[in-house]
């Protein structure tokens, strides 16, 4: 929260300073609330699409790599994906795309990968430095094509929560962002299920329940009105948190 307030701060001072921005789009920024306003100053500073991640050394690797949420998805489905060691996992990608696809492990490996060490930070009071490798959402979704009109990515997950599968969504900017990679190696190993075995996102700009594990498919939309209760997220819909979670 310290860090939020700053950047609500140097936002502030962002925009007093200066007189491109006249007062009433700044009032216009106000009114349309926190998050908003959170998101609009992010991008505003160029914190969005811009600037990276900090990344780290391999020193700087937590040793164990907590798992939360779910960390045993538990079906049937899985449990069998799992001990055939995911040979007949798909990654579907669908909606606003030109050629929707179904993607396998070995054709995800089969594409340019980005490896980062970066730091997670849960809401819940935790941080952990893992490095992770996979394909850029970016590269995953020039394949596919993306159709004008396309404004969100959603995220679709294997596990159940007590309301349903966890669901996710960010907007194209972390959509294809350098360092948004559909992850498949954690520490140059498969990812342990509890950290989301076979796939789960890396949107690093984002808080921790802003990258969805177990992945099953990515779909771009024009709106979140249609998804889940229509806030973008499984968190987001059933206990308030923020849709736009930037760091
Ligand atoms: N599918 C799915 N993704 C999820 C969650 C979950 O419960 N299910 N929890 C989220 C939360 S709150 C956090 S902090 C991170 C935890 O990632 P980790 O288990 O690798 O530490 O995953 C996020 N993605
Ligand atoms: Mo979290």
């Amino acid at each position: 929260m310290r860090r939020r307030n700053f950047l609500v701060a140097a936002g502030a001072a962002f925009l007093a300073g200066c007189n491109k921005v006249d007062e009433s789009r700044l009032f216009g920024a106000l009114v349309d609330g926190a998050e908003n306003w959170h998101r609009g100053i992010h991008r505003a500073l160029g914190m969005g699409r811009i600037t990276m991640a900090p990344e780290y050394t391999s020193a700087d690797i937590s040793p164990f790599f907590r798992g939360n949420g779910t960390t045993q998805v538990g079906t049937p489905e899985y449990n069998a994906a799992r001990d055939t060691g995911f040979v007949d996992w798909r990654l579907a990608i669908t909606g606003l795309v030109e050629t929707p696809l179904s993607l396998s492990l070995d054709d995800l490996r089969a594409l340019p990968q980005r490896t980062q060490i970066t730091r997670h930070d849960c809401v819940e009071g935790w941080s952990a430095i893992g490095e992770w490798t996979g394909p850029q959402l970016s590269e995953v979704l020039a394949l596919a094509g993306v159709k004008s009109g396309a404004r969100f990515a959603v995220f679709r997950c294997a596990d159940a929560l007590r309301s349903g599968p966890y669901y996710e969504s960010c907007d194209m900017d972390d959509a294809m962002h350098p360092q948004t990679i559909i992850a498949h190696l954690l520490n140059g190993r498969p990812l342990p299920e509890r950290n989301g075995a076979p796939l789960r996102m890396r949107i690093e700009r984002q808080l921790g329940y802003k990258h969805p594990k177990y992945l099953t498919g990515i779909e771009l939309v024009a709106s979140l009105d249609g998804i889940g209760l229509g806030k973008g997220g499984y968190w987001e819909d059933h206990n308030g948190y923020q849709w736009y979670a930037g760091i």
